[in-house]
């Protein structure tokens, strides 16, 4: 009798403990949480302790009509000066790491080598250390936008001799921090600099669509190839780390069934995602040939007597193919696309190579972002995309997350992030996506580029009108922590 209830209750018990494992929804062990944030976004500190001027101090104030409300990174959330509250709230996360981005002309104020910022140094080796004493691992980008005004005015990213440029500061930055560092990105969404920044109205503000963007990609690529190159010459014997690159890719779903916009929304994301992936990725490197076909075509037929979109020579199209350990991937929303049918305008435009119309469905639901909508099957589908054209590549998911209201009831953004982990499970565990990382976009409130202060990303909010730009923990920043703590979802929350 005892036995046979003992039994009983024993695989009652059993039985319990499948179901509720089941319905749990937990990451492997091996799997890691973090937080993002990017220099000019939180530092402030613009022109302190010998920092250099970049191309957004310059166009904040030059253009202040530009930005809404007329804000400017000068002082920011003055992560200069408040780094380690940063990391405490990190601790309080209980995220295993942190990525954050250096300021090339904190590094070098002139842009070049010949002359180093030893306060600015001095700034990172800090941060990095109070990064270990509370055992949170450094995923660094050398750049997120802010580059120094000085090669700006030499072209910038438009200029071929920057990627020599950049490879020295890589350089410094691989000598300066390679000890403590194993893990880099050489850019963040170079798609964003370039079709923002030289063709839209991002710094440096060019707005050479259909041109400058495609020059400066280029170059971005070759400085990218260049510098895994040399680390892997210089310093992966002995630091032994790793170095990837960040693109941004939303989710392009077609618009209807039919042919031409199937066809339309896979030309999209090349142009989107294969502008930069193809070259780094894919088995055959180069340009999508796609991205290739349509502008050389359409430069032809508006007369120009070579293409817009530039060659690269063999021994680029070798040394850039392969140049990366892993993907950094920034995905946040999805757009349908519809193929555009109009004529092709004699002017040059990056919208009318790619030929697709986007969209968002109006029922989907909003953020403080126009751009930004919450779909997170779109994410899945993304992360399906990117195994089935780069061979399931190594990927960390470098940011992620929602922008809202201010207020610390943001139980929309537990929402969003749940929402978005249960898609990214699923790419994992059902579809077998690489993806060892997850960032949620931002550990705080930061500058919002030509949106100001006004759309707020942050797990913590902070408060800007106070002297010591108070951070506090949002709804959000207690739902986070559970995750990145128990990498498992709460069962229930709020
Ligand atoms: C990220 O880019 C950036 O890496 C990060 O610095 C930023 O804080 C974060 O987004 C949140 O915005 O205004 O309609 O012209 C995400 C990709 C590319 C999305 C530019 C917004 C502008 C759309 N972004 N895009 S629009």
């Amino acid at each position: 009798m005892d036995s046979v209830l003992s039994y009983f209750l024993c695989f009652a018990f059993i039985g319990a403990r499948v179901t509720a494992e089941n319905e749990k929804i937990c990451f492997p062990n091996k799997f890691l949480f973090g937080v993002a944030t990017a220099a000019y976004q939180i530092e402030g500190a613009w022109n302190v302790s010998g920092k250099g001027e970049s191309i957004w101090d310059r166009y904040t104030h030059s253009h202040p009509e530009r930005v809404f409300d007329h804000h400017n990174g000068d002082t920011a959330a003055d992560s200069y000066h408040l780094f380690k509250r940063d990391v405490d709230m990190m601790e309080q996360l209980g995220v295993q790491f942190y990525r954050f981005s250096v300021s090339w002309p904190r590094i070098l104020p002139n842009g070049l080598s010949n002359e180093i910022n030893e306060d600015g140094i001095k700034y990172y080796t800090l941060l990095l250390d109070e990064l270990k004493a509370h055992n949170i691992m450094p995923l660094v980008t050398m750049y997120h936008w802010d580059l120094p005004q000085s090669l700006q005015d030499l072209g910038g990213w438009t200029n071929p001799i920057i990627a020599d440029y950049f490879v020295d500061y890589a350089r410094v930055l691989f000598e300066a921090f390679g000890d403590k560092v194993d893990t880099w990105l050489t850019f963040n969404e170079p798609f964003s600099f370039c079709f923002d920044g030289y063709g839209g109205y991002d710094a440096p503000g060019a707005h050479g669509s259909g041109f400058e963007d495609y020059l400066c990609g280029h170059n971005v690529l070759r400085a990218h190839g260049k510098v895994y190159r040399m680390y892997q010459q210089e310093f992966a014997e002995t630091q032994k780390g790793h170095v990837g690159i960040t693109l941004d890719f939303a989710w392009q779903e077609p618009a209807t069934t039919s042919d031409e916009d199937q066809h339309a929304a896979e030309v999209v994301r090349q142009f989107f995602l294969g502008w930069f992936a193809h070259p780094i990725f894919s088995e055959t490197g180069d340009y999508p040939p796609i991205m290739r076909k349509r502008i050389d075509y359409i430069s032809k037929r508006q007369n120009f007597p070579r293409s817009r979109l530039p060659t690269f020579t063999s021994d680029e199209i070798r040394m850039i193919r392969g140049s990366a350990d892993f993907l950094g991937l920034n995905h946040y929303t999805t757009y349908l696309v519809k193929r555009n049918r109009n004529k092709i305008a004699p002017q040059p435009s990056f919208m009318t190579d790619m030929g697709g119309i986007l969209s968002q469905k109006p029922e989907w639901p909003k953020s403080n972002s126009t751009w930004l909508k919450v779909v997170p099957w779109g994410f899945r589908k993304a992360l399906n995309w990117v195994k089935a054209a780069y061979n399931n590549p190594i990927t960390i998911i470098t940011e992620n997350g929602i922008s809202l209201e201010p207020g610390l009831q943001d139980s929309r953004r537990v929402n969003y992030i749940d929402g978005y982990l249960r898609a990214l499970h699923n790419a994992i565990i059902k579809d077998k996506c690489n993806v060892v990382g997850y960032t949620y976009w931002s550990l705080l409130d930061n500058f919002e580029w030509m949106r100001g202060f006004s759309e707020r990303f942050g797990l913590y909010e902070v408060n800007y009108d106070s002297t010591n730009k108070t951070r506090t923990a949002r709804i959000s920043a207690g739902y986070y922590s559970k995750v990145a703590q128990t990498k498992c979802l709460p069962v229930s929350w709020v």
